[in-house]
């Protein structure tokens, strides 16, 4: 207690004590309310305060200097409080109004730049395919991934013991019925057709685009999830000459004006008779080179007029109606057009392979 000031000392310090801590707070745009109750605890705080000090020490003061003195402190006790009290208003309009211009927006700064997406790939070429036939006539039409053994196998003339039915080469999902109920995920997008041809009089002209699976094991070549777009076109008269018309000129609308077709006898159980198609090489016009593997022709698809007793499955009187189907694989073909070397690069998104300019 001893080393208390007096309270005219008290006054200096106090002032001194208010400058140096005004000059401080200068760079912060002047005295907040964290200054102001770091000068109210030091000097006027219950315990410590300087203030408190002196006016506890008035019973140690002789009897003739008590009014004095305890007139001294009280008057500098009310000073500080008036001080503080005005200091304290300003500090906290002045803290209110940094954190106003805190939150304010600068509409000078450049805008943040959000990084731009792009398509990818498979979606290119599957849209540029899509384009070919629309200028055709032909319709997309869509179905589940999920689909019945009927739609996906026995209307479309499977045998029960064809491989493809094989639990090795299809995922089963539970919770269907049996046979014909079972359900499983699409090994080709052909179902959605039968489901046009279930519920849609000829003329059909669609186009049938998406996901399908197969039990594969994963290497630069085979993926359990790929990428089809089947065609079906169905109506009276139609012709094996609709078909290879039809391919020729998509050949050359989506590959290149000179693209030639050639069509090869071939097996396929919805079909009769059906072709693997190819299209001749686009990047070295039939001569040969690496990409076509030195044969001047790339098989593409697979096609073939619409067998009768698929006809029937959906609905439709095969004595009066023919039609004619074709399938590829959008994943070869993305691969062979950009020259992608291994088809897993695909499906794992990374950045650096989806952000080059696929067009
Ligand atoms: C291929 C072969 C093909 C079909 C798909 C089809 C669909 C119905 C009826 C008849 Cl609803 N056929 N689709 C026909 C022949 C070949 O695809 O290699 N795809 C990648």
């Amino acid at each position: 207690m001893s080393e208390l000031p007096s309270p005219e000392d008290a006054r200096e310090q106090f002032l001194k004590d208010l400058a140096e801590t005004e000059s401080a707070a200068q760079n912060r745009g002047g005295l907040l309310p964290v200054d102001i109750s770091n000068l109210q605890v030091r000097w006027l705080g219950k315990k410590q305060g300087i203030v408190t000090g002196l006016l506890a020490r008035l019973k140690d003061v002789p009897k003739e200097e008590k009014a004095r003195f305890g007139g001294s402190v009280n008057s500098l006790k009310r000073e500080i409080e008036a001080r503080l009290e005005a200091l304290g208003t300003e500090a906290e309009r002045r803290a209110a109004r940094q954190a106003e211009e805190a939150r304010a927006v600068d509409v000078t700064l450049p805008a943040r730049l959000r990084p731009v997406g792009r398509l990818h790939p498979l979606t290119v070429v599957r849209r540029r395919i899509e384009a070919a036939f629309k200028n055709l006539g032909y319709e997309v039409a869509d179905g589940p991934e999920i689909e019945t053994d009927w739609y996906n196998f026995e209307s479309l003339n499977f045998p029960q013991n064809h491989p493809a039915r094989d639990a090795v080469d299809t995922f089963f999902v539970k919770g269907g019925g049996p046979g014909k109920d079972r359900l499983l995920l699409r090994t080709h997008t052909s179902p959605v057709q039968m489901r046009v041809m279930e519920r849609k009089r000829p003329p059909i002209r669609i186009l049938s685009p998406g996901r399908v699976f197969r039990k594969d094991d994963i290497d630069p070549r085979h993926s359990p999830v790929f990428h089809q777009v089947e065609g079906l076109t169905i109506d009276e008269g139609i012709t094996f000459a609709h078909l290879r018309g039809t391919l020729a000129a998509f050949a050359r609308s989506f590959f290149s004006e000179r693209a030639e077709v050639r069509l090869a006898p071939t097996f396929f159980p919805f079909v009769e008779p059906g072709v693997d198609v190819a299209v001749s090489c686009v990047f070295c016009e039939r001569k040969g080179c690496r990409i076509c593997s030195g044969s001047g022709w790339i098989e593409i698809m697979g096609a073939g007029m619409v067998h009768p007793r698929v006809l029937e499955a959906g609905g439709i009187d095969p004595e009066r109606f023919t039609g004619f189907a074709f399938g590829m694989g959008i994943d070869r073909i993305t691969m062979l057009l950009y020259g992608i070397p291994d088809l897993r690069l695909l499906f794992e998104n990374d950045v650096r392979f989806l952000d080059r300019v696929w067009n």
